[in-house]
């Protein structure tokens, strides 16, 4: 199987984030994705270099003036002289103006995001970009007869909605791979994303559609990020009515509630019979994750990916968030495990 990496990830580091009421260096982690290329490459995957798919191709899924933002904010932030880290510090919470983003950089910051665990630094930029390319190209592979790909994209993506970062994401890389698969003659396209918290990027961008299922098991927002979505009564709008399906879980959550809970989407993947499946593949499920909840331990990581598989899909695996660093590379290939020629 093929696995999607850019060394260009490592450029989005030096971060920081506000957790807890400290400013603290982001769980987020370059580490993080040379650990997984590790792992892939003790255990056979073949790694590719993501191709040269045209930025224009981000705008199947973000609007034009966001896409400039994230690319240009950076330097403008240091053209201006300004000290420390690209972090907002407002939003246009209820109550205030959201038609109108002002001109100034702290005004814009807000009005593109939704937290404040979400630095820009100097390689964000070429880095989330990197993860988009990697995510397509993985999705082409599989819309050219691959039976699965796997993309190692870092920064993550699936809390990046149309216009709007946060989350440790920037680009939402598993919307842009599943809207590749449906540009490339992908009729229905289904998203399970198993991440710990809920894909609220992904579940905006597709919220209205017919032709993009998105499943979603997670933490119970009433407590875990981003609290502000992934509720079991969000089921689509429109034409999108009851093609969005979240299953939220509590805290404390091991692999028997959570395999009914998976059995429970994989059921619903089953009656809209897409033509592909992209999985947003976050491990902090894990035990000793240290941001997250659940209770699953490395073993139980080639269960998840045997039931996936059994769908018998062609399917983009996307990474997504992990935190424990030191399994992260043992869980991620435990699930693909299940996907190898
Ligand atoms: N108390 C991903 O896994 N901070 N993003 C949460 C919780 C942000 C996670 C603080 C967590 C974002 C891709
Ligand atoms: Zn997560």
């Amino acid at each position: 199987m093929k696995a999607v990496y850019s060394p260009l990830h490592a450029g989005h580091a030096g971060g920081v984030e506000l957790y807890r009421g400290a400013l603290v260096p982001t769980f987020e982690t370059p580490e993080r994705a040379e650990i997984i290329r590790a792992a892939l490459m003790s255990g056979g995957y073949t790694l590719v270099a993501p191709r040269a798919i045209p930025e224009s191709r981000l705008e199947r899924v973000h609007e034009a003036e966001f896409i400039e933002f994230l690319r240009s904010v950076h330097a403008r932030w240091v053209a201006q002289g300004r000290q420390g880290h690209v972090l907002p510090s407002g939003f246009p919470a209820r109550g205030l103006r959201r038609d109108r983003r002002p001109a100034g950089i702290s005004g814009s910051l807000g009005y593109f995001s939704f937290d404040v665990s979400t630095p820009i630094c100097a390689g964000t930029w070429d880095a989330a970009l990197a993860a988009a390319r990697c995510a397509m190209t993985a999705a082409a592979l599989v819309a050219e007869g691959e039976r699965a790909a796997y993309a190692l994209c870092r920064p993550p993506g699936h809390h990046a909605a149309r216009s709007t970062f946060g989350g440790y994401c920037y680009l939402n890389n598993a919307a842009l791979a599943a809207q590749y698969l449906r540009d490339e003659g992908h009729r229905r396209v289904t998203i399970l994303d198993v991440d710990y918290h809920h894909g609220n990027g992904t579940q905006e961008i597709f919220w209205e559609r017919d032709d993009v299922q998105c499943i979603s098991l997670h933490g119970d927002p009433d407590t875990e990020y981003p609290w502000f979505m992934g509720y079991a009564d969000e089921r689509g709008a429109g034409l999108g009515e009851g093609y969005t399906l979240n299953l939220p879980l509590p805290a404390g959550t091991g692999w028997e509630a959570y395999a009914a809970a998976l059995d429970e989407a994989l059921a619903a993947i089953r009656r809209y019979a897409p033509a592909a499946l992209v999985v947003s593949l976050g491990v902090d499920t894990f035990a000793a994750d240290p941001i997250s909840a659940f209770k699953l331990e490395s073993r139980h990581y080639p269960l998840m990916g045997e039931r996936i598989a059994a769908l018998d899909l062609p399917t983009v695996l996307v990474q997504e968030g992990g935190y424990a660093v030191a399994e992260i590379g043992t869980n991620v290939t435990g699930v693909l495990g299940a996907f190898a020629d």
